[in-house]
């Protein structure tokens, strides 16, 4: 790693130690103070345990789209939006189709390949097909992570066997606004999905998505649920809410993006080791605004065209963008 030299990499991370005791108070805080100082407090953090100049980047797939039982307000893919989005179901895709794509995946550069279905959670005679999945990615080199909805403590055990490097399963936002957003699964569940992925050793990624008109409490609240995990998670995904027409979220007001940059500072303060994630929403995003998230400790972004149902920028925009920044992929 290419510390910077005015740091000394080891004195520095007893000096920011990994908390797990975060009270909201001290979150608001953060989230309070002018922006100057919070990402400066980001950056340094940023430093202690990361390359500023490296941006990991991983890349999505869906492998079964759409037709999904749950209502999360914001997804293209529930079957209860379906007549207001259009989408048309697809069933789980055949295991070389997926390694094909994940084949282009890595020689465009991603080192992980993520890939999504749009599951309540996975039955048992799908995961013969996943585990193939998990398997044929790894065999390319890939770091592999599914995201399937909930699953149970012998479903996470199975994928471990199976190879699988991280599962993403989102709280998405605080306590407190989730019933406004899901009424089909419990906060509890998700959190109890968390704990299975932990217990079978595989590594975590879990964040959420901001814009879904939730206060600046609730995004506190989704933070703090997520540092006072028993570990942080590995992969702390961070979506700027991308609406989709035909969804009960298309018209909510759009959220400040400074309020987004605050979001990735306070997440990079709190969870100092994880992966930040800039997630969806890039899209819609400026250069300036992407160099912002980085600036406020983003080590990550969701590369390729498409994210599971929405478009991302192209890799050739990315990379141009990388060059003017300096950065190089992790
Ligand atoms: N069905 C699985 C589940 O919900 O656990 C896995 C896929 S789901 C699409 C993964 C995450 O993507 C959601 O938890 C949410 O945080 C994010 N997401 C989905 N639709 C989004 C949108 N329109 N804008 C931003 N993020 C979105
Ligand atoms: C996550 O937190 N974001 C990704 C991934 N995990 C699965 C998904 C973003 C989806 C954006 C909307 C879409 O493309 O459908
Ligand atoms: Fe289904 Fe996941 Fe979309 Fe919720 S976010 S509707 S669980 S695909």
């Amino acid at each position: 790693m290419n510390a910077p030299t005015t740091i000394s990499t080891q004195d520095t991370q007893s000096a920011v130690p990994l908390r797990h005791d975060w009270n909201r108070a001290e979150i608001m805080e953060l989230f309070n103070k002018p922006f100057m100082d919070l990402v400066f407090e980001a950056q340094s953090v940023h430093r202690v345990y990361h390359d500023p100049n490296k941006v990991q980047l991983s890349q999505l797939i869906s492998i079964k789209t759409g037709g999904c039982a749950e209502d999360c307000g914001y997804c293209s893919q529930s079957a209860k939006y379906k007549e207001g989005t259009g989408l048309q179901a697809t069933k789980l895709m055949e295991v070389e189709r997926v390694l094909e794509d994940a084949k282009r995946a890595k020689a465009g550069g991603a080192s992980r390949y993520c890939m999504g279905a749009a599951w309540t959670s996975p039955k048992d005679r799908d995961l013969d097909q996943i585990e193939a999945m998990i398997k044929g990615v790894k065999e390319l080199g890939l770091e592999s992570c599914m995201t399937l909805g909930m699953l149970n403590k012998c479903q996470a055990e199975r994928l471990k066997d199976a190879g699988l490097d991280y599962y993403n399963h989102n709280v998405d936002t605080s306590e407190e606004f989730y019933g406004e957003i899901i009424t089909t699964r419990t906060y509890q569940e998700r959190l109890d999905t968390l704990d299975h992925v932990r217990s079978a050793g595989i590594n975590v990624c879990s964040g959420g998505i901001v814009g879904l008109g939730e206060k600046r409490e609730d995004r506190a609240g989704m933070l703090q649920t997520l540092a006072n995990l028993p570990e942080h998670p590995q992969s702390v995904p961070i979506n700027m809410l991308v609406a989709v027409p035909g969804t009960p979220l298309e018209n909510v007001d759009k959220l400040d993006p400074f309020e987004f940059v605050r979001t990735i500072a306070v997440a990079r303060i709190l969870m100092p080791q994880a992966e930040v994630r800039l997630s969806a929403g890039r899209q819609s995003m400026s250069e300036e605004l992407q160099s912002l998230c980085f600036l406020a400790g983003a080590s990550s972004i969701f590369y390729g065209e498409q994210l599971l149902t929405t478009p991302n920028p192209e890799n050739n925009k990315d990379m141009k963008l990388f060059d003017k920044l300096g950065l190089t992929p992790a």
